[in-house]
């Protein structure tokens, strides 16, 4: 796993469709990018089929351009809106049954331990909220008590998207969605809060309305991931389509939540991350 994984086999170049020729030619795998430099090389094919203004797209935008080494990483996607785009991005990726990719992500992350002793190999997991704290909950949990080395990404859409507009663990209280009419009856479950319980060495929550700053947390959770322990970073991304706002209003959806206090931008470093990245910053900090 590789770069040369992606190269077009010689004799297939004239075949593959020009997107794709474009994602192996001008995409982020074998040189240094970051979110200021979105634009300039090739992510995400434009063509993907998430809805106009879709939070998610820009938040999967943002990660991938925050990615420390995208021909190093492995994303292990689950089932929803975010599993539509996969297909369609510079960086491999892998579709797990839903619910179960903190279980894939973990025997990948051991098995690449085994077969690449000597290199650097990310794994990260990208699932919406329904995979990660509803059905998915269990492995999500079990790979963080196991303190596996991996970190888990959560789209946080406060819904079942993809599937018509079910109530999710993330909705807020009260959300009324197409499928749950009567108004969900019970909070946000606090995740992050559980993940710092459950052996996360480093939790942080934020949305694509702070593209800096979600870059920085992406990174920190990836590298920490692979020294310290597991990772989580909850990227709250509101859907336009079922909370039927206009395409674009989502960042002034975010900010309103945050104003009236329902959305926080928050980061937890445990002291052996915290000690980590002291030293890993301050070595690139005197570069
Ligand atoms: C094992 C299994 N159970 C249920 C489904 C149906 N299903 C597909 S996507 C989805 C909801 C996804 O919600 P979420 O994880 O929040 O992702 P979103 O669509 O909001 O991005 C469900 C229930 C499925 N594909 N597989
Ligand atoms: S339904 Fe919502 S989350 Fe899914 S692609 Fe459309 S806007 Fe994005
Ligand atoms: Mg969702």
């Amino acid at each position: 796993m590789s770069e040369s994984l992606f190269r077009i086999s010689p004799g297939f170049e004239e075949v593959m469709p020009v997107e794709y020729r474009e994602l192996v030619t001008n995409g982020p795998c074998g040189r240094e990018v970051g979110v200021s430099d979105l634009g300039t090389f090739k992510e995400l094919i434009e063509e993907h089929p998430l809805c106009a203004g879709c939070n998610m797209g820009l938040a999967l935008r943002l990660i991938l351009a925050s990615l420390p080494k995208p021909e190093d990483t492995v994303i292990v996607g689950s089932t929803g809106c975010s599993s539509l785009a996969f297909t369609q991005v510079a960086v491999h990726n892998i579709h797990s049954l839903f619910g179960n990719q903190n279980a894939v992500a973990s025997g990948l992350k051991r098995a690449l331990r085994l077969r690449f002793p000597d290199k650097v190999k990310d794994v990260v997991v990208i699932a919406g909220d329904g995979a990660t704290v509803d059905i998915g909950l269990d492995m999500v949990m079990q790979s963080w008590f196991r303190r596996e080395r991996i970190t888990t990404i959560m789209l946080d859409n406060e819904v079942y998207a993809n599937t018509g507009g079910q109530e999710s663990g993330m909705s807020p209280q009260g959300t009324v969605l197409n499928m749950a009419p009567l108004g969900k009856r019970f909070p946000k479950v606090a995740l992050p809060e559980i993940a710092r319980e459950a052996g996360c060495a480093y939790v942080a929550t934020i949305s694509p309305a702070q593209p800096k700053r979600l870059e920085r947390m992406v990174r920190r959770a990836i590298l920490t991931a692979r020294e310290v322990g597991p990772t989580y970073v909850q990227i709250f991304c509101p859907c336009p389509t079922n909370f039927k706002f206009r395409p674009n209003e989502g960042l002034q959806k975010i900010k309103q939540r945050q104003k009236e206090g329902t959305f926080q931008v928050r980061e937890y470093v445990s002291p052996e991350a915290q000690a980590f990245l002291a030293e890993l910053e301050g070595a690139d900090h005197e570069k």
